[in-house]
């Protein structure tokens, strides 16, 4: 199986993230969680890790605002360049604005805060100076890996991170600056209809946004209820697309401690969803952080769960672009990557 990588996410690590309460803590979407499923992927016989190709800035900015890609891009020079205490510290420090602006009646303002309130929607989404470009280079594994499933009709895995289904067009959100699923997901669109299914424990709500008003691209996420879990405002069950996507987007919102069993029962009514829709293409976003014990989940989805999981979804037969998420259980991340793979070489 095509694996795309790229070692460009590795200084993508922000010396803290803060939670809720104001409480700093490590980036637990850290450089570490590529080792390991890079250490599990090279003791098969089937993963062969390539380089992602660059696909340019075009494909991206058909997904995302180009004034927040600009803000992505120049935010850490501004930060850098307004406090000369932070530019001798660099590596002690994280752009994060400390005021977020609702999206009724507001406007980016031209000041670095203004748009960082604007187009930063947390206190997870932490941008230091390798940020922009892990992001482009996480985007062009996920293009590649579309472009690989159109070409061969077999299905791939791209090693993202940074991550991307929290970030909208214009924002970014929960470890995610660049959406690389929707945006493979809009790439795919040209070639034929497309199904998204996102199985990361939370609810995929820059993936909902970006397809809300479209019929061509079916979006569904699996995850833990927004009632209690980030990212807390979307993700609802009765969240189902608008205008032209109307009936085109679902959400499995489950209940705290869903395990295999009910995550299955999930899963089948999701598949069944995606037979009838008939896509081309599939593309999985895959966070493995629905595992018992993640730091960052409430449920607990056996190894064996991921085994029956990808079982499953593989039974849909469909080229799929497999695209990774999140998952902050490290020791058992490339185990469990792995045996859900195994099911789609
Ligand atoms: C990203 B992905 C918990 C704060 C939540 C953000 C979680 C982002 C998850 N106190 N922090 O979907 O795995
Ligand atoms: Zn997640």
């Amino acid at each position: 199986m095509k694996i795309f990588y790229s070692e460009e996410h590795r200084k993508h690590y922000p010396p803290y993230e803060v939670f809720d309460g104001g409480k700093r803590v490590p980036y637990f979407e850290n450089p570490d969680r590529m080792d390991r499923i890079l250490t599990a992927l090279k003791k098969t016989v089937w993963a062969e890790l390539i380089e992602p190709t660059d696909f340019g800035i075009d494909p991206i900015l058909a997904v995302h605002d180009k004034e927040y890609i600009n803000f992505l891009a120049s935010c850490w020079t501004e930060w850098l360049a307004s406090d000369p205490e932070i530019a001798a510290t660099p590596e002690q420090h994280a752009f994060l604005p400390a005021t977020f602006a609702l999206r009724r009646k507001t406007r980016p303002t031209s000041s670095l805060h203004g748009r960082g309130g604007y187009y930063v929607m947390d206190l997870s989404a932490c941008i230091v100076e390798a940020t922009y470009k892990a992001s482009l280079s996480s985007a062009n594994c996920a293009l590649s890996a579309a472009s690989s499933i159109v070409n061969d009709q077999s299905s791939t895995f791209a090693l993202c991170r940074p991550p991307g289904h929290h970030a909208g067009k214009d924002y970014a959100g929960g470890y995610c600056f660049i959406n690389n699923a929707s945006v493979a997901a809009n790439w795919l669109a040209a070639k034929g209809k497309v199904g998204l299914l996102d199985i990361d424990y939370h609810a995929g709500n820059g993936t909902q946004d970006i397809f809300y008003d479209r019929s061509d691209v079916l979006t569904i996420s699996i995850h833990g209820n927004p009632d209690f879990e980030y990212p807390h405002y979307a993700g609802f069950a009765d969240e189902t697309g608008a205008g032209a996507g109307l009936g085109f987007h679902k959400n499995f919102p489950l209940p705290k401690d869903t395990g295999d069993e009910g995550y299955l029962t999930a899963l089948d009514e999701a598949l069944a969803m995606i037979r009838n829709f008939a896509p081309n293409y599939l593309v999985l976003s895959t966070g493995m952080d629905t595992f018992d014990g993640d730091p960052l989940g409430r449920f607990h989805v056996t190894q064996h769960g991921f085994s029956q999981i990808g079982k499953r979804i593989a039974s849909l037969n469909l080229p799929t672009a497999i695209i990774m998420e999140g998952g902050y259980a490290n020791e058992a991340l490339g185990t469990n990557i792995v045996t859900l793979l195994e099911n789609f070489k």
